[in-house]
Parts: C-alpha cells; sequence; structure tokens
C-alpha cells in the first residue's frame, strides 16, 4: 500500500481495510453499485473486502462478524434486515469501527444513512405518469415489503392514489430473489392476464420492469401498457429505447456513484471527519422520448451528458479523489 500523500491518517499510509456487505448481489444495480464502491476503494488505496449477498440474512449477520473478526476499520451495509442487523452492527461499533448504511435502516445515531432520495424518485416517476396518462386509469404495482427503498417509493404511491381516486390499483405483485425478474415476469403475466384493463404499471425497481416487460412482451400486450420504473443501467437503456417498448420512463442515479459515496462516508469517519447523518444522491428522471432523442445507448452516455451520473457532491473532502467515471 502506497498511501495518498496530503491524506489524513490512516490513509496517508493505504491499506486501509473496509468491507462491503451486501444482501443483494445479482443484478445490475447491485454490480454497478459494487463497482463504484471498488473503484472509489482503489482510488483511496483502500484494502475493500467484498462479502456477496445471497439474499440471506443469517449469512450476512455472520459476514458482520468475519469483518469484525478480519479487524476492518470500517463496514458498509449495502441493504438487509435491519432486525438481523442491528446487535452485529452495535457489536462493530462497540469496537471503535466506522459503520455506513446503504438502504437499510440501521436506527442508529452513529450510522449515516445513504439513500437515493426515494420519496423524490416515487414522486418524479408518479409525475410522469400522470403527464402520460392523465389522472384515471387502472394500476398494475410491483412491490414487495421490508426492503428500505422500495418501502419509502411504497409511501408515496399510496398517498398518490389517495389523492386520485381515479387511479385504480387493480393488481399487486412482485418477488425479490437471485432471479426477480423471471419470477416477476411469471406473477405479472397471471395480473395482466386475469386485468386486461390495466393501462400502467409503476415498477419502482428494474429487475422488476424488466419482469413486467417480458410478461408483456409474452402476452403480445406491449403496446397496450406503459410501464415506469427507478434505476438504470446500460442493458435498461437497451431496453428501454428498443423500438415498441412498454417501458416508458424510469426515475434514477448511477449506482456506481452511489456505491462510491458509500466508501467515501466510511472513509471519512474513519479519518475522524463529520458526515452527516442523512446522505442522500438524487435521481434524475429519464423518459424513453428524451433518451432517443439524445442518442443515449449506455450509462457512460448518460455520464457524460447529466453530471450527476458521473459525480455526487455527497461526502467529499478536498483528499478524497472522486472523478471516478
Ligand atoms: C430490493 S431493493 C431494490 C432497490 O434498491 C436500490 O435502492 C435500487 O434503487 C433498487 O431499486
Amino acid at each position: 500500500a502506497a498511501g495518498l500523500n496530503g491524506a489524513p491518517a490512516p490513509f496517508d499510509k493505504g491499506g486501509v481495510k473496509v468491507a462491503l456487505i451486501s444482501y443483494i448481489s445479482a443484478g445490475d444495480f447491485f454490480q454497478a453499485y459494487q463497482a463504484g464502491a471498488e473503484a472509489q476503494a482503489k482510488a483511496l488505496d483502500i484494502d475493500l473486502r467484498v462479502f456477496p449477498g445471497r439474499q440471506d440474512a443469517a449469512e450476512q449477520r455472520e459476514q458482520i462478524l468475519q469483518a469484525i473478526n478480519l479487524g476492518v476499520a470500517g463496514i458498509v451495509v449495502d441493504h438487509g434486515l435491519p432486525e438481523s442487523l442491528g446487535d452485529v452492527v452495535q457489536q462493530a461499533l462497540d469496537k471503535g469501527i466506522k459503520v455506513v448504511a446503504f438502504d437499510v435502516n440501521l436506527n442508529n445515531p452513529k450510522v449515516p444513512q445513504v439513500e437515493q432520495s426515494d420519496h423524490e424518485l416515487a414522486q418524479l416517476g408518479l409525475e410522469q405518469v400522470v403527464k402520460d396518462n392523465g389522472k384515471s386509469f387502472n394500476a398494475g404495482y410491483v412491490y414487495v415489503a421490508g426492503f428500505a427503498p422500495l418501502d419509502r417509493r411504497n409511501e408515496v404511491w399510496e398517498k398518490f392514489k389517495s389523492e386520485n381516486s381515479g387511479v385504480v390499483e387493480k393488481a399487486r405483485f412482485g418477488n425479490v430473489s437471485d432471479t426477480t425478474a423471471t419470477s416477476t415476469a411469471d406473477q405479472a403475466k397471471a395480473a395482466l392476464t386475469a386485468n386486461p384493463d390495466i393501462s400502467v404499471v409503476f415498477a419502482p425497481y428494474d429487475e422488476f420492469a424488466r419482469g413486467v416487460k417480458l410478461a408483456a412482451n409474452d402476452l403480445g400486450i406491449a403496446s397496450k401498457l406503459k410501464i415506469y420504473s427507478a434505476d438504470v443501467s446500460t442493458a435498461d437503456i437497451q431496453e428501454i429505447t428498443e423500438e415498441g417498448s412498454p417501458w416508458v420512463a424510469t426515475v434514477a442515479t448511477n449506482p456506481a456513484v452511489v456505491g462510491a459515496v458509500s466508501v467515501r462516508a466510511a472513509a471519512l469517519q474513519i479519518a475522524g471527519q463529520d458526515v452527516p447523518h442523512q446522505i442522500t444522491v438524487k435521481p434524475t428522471l429519464l423518459t424513453q422520448e428524451s433518451l432517443r432523442a439524445a442518442g443515449v445507448k449506455t450509462i457512460e452516455d448518460l455520464a457524460q451528458k447529466i453530471p450527476a451520473f458521473s459525480t455526487s457532491d455527497a461526502a467529499t473532502a478536498s483528499w478524497i479523489p472522486d472523478k471516478l467515471f
């Protein structure tokens, strides 16, 4: 380890051990998040230990204990179930390990919380829904309770429905697993077959939207449906912009930027510097129309056109390199 010139201890010497402990690793969002965390760690000469997520709460707990035993200086906890993490995270804090949480409410004043401004994300998506469809339509809604970002987005959906009596939720479904898109597709097929009058699906997670699109294509109803999502990846951009795609808008951050912000928040704490308790990376509305018009084909294209897709000013300091993408 070479260390960083002008950085505070222990980053002046380098090789600081940090663990990234995820609940989910499968899917574009989580792979890009991890890649961003790795890029930021490399720039800080951090020895990042990545523990893969397998949607297994017991394994994630065990991984936190393993990280404590490895003698890490910091832990980034990416998603998970708060009820199975509270006590092991407290053990880490008691040992002086700095902890950052992304999208899991650890409810601990010592743990900064990173999120993508999920209320705003859902609000922007639903404003586009109204712009395209008015305030009276039959909807499908994809949701799985218990994931902090989905629960926050759900609060906005519930409020939206209560304020718009013409919006009727005809079906609710969803699954989060290592095969989220295909299992959601099976459920969507059943829901859309049983409710042929659904014209809008709010699917605020890209794996959900991918599943609904698969179902719509299989059923031959893509031209009668509009899908609104969260998240973006190069593969998503391809699916949104292809001819005849029912996936008409998404609201997203660059997940790699969010991964980088999470590692920076851990680094700042390890260096003894202040980090706000709530750290937000703001999302941007991306419509099918705007992506096509701008000729955007990849996340890299987005990063060139929209500054928020290449970097964030959250959790920065003069000694932290933050131009990574
Ligand atoms: C199962 S939770 C999935 C969400 O986590 C991140 O916040 C992404 O935006 C994704 O939509």
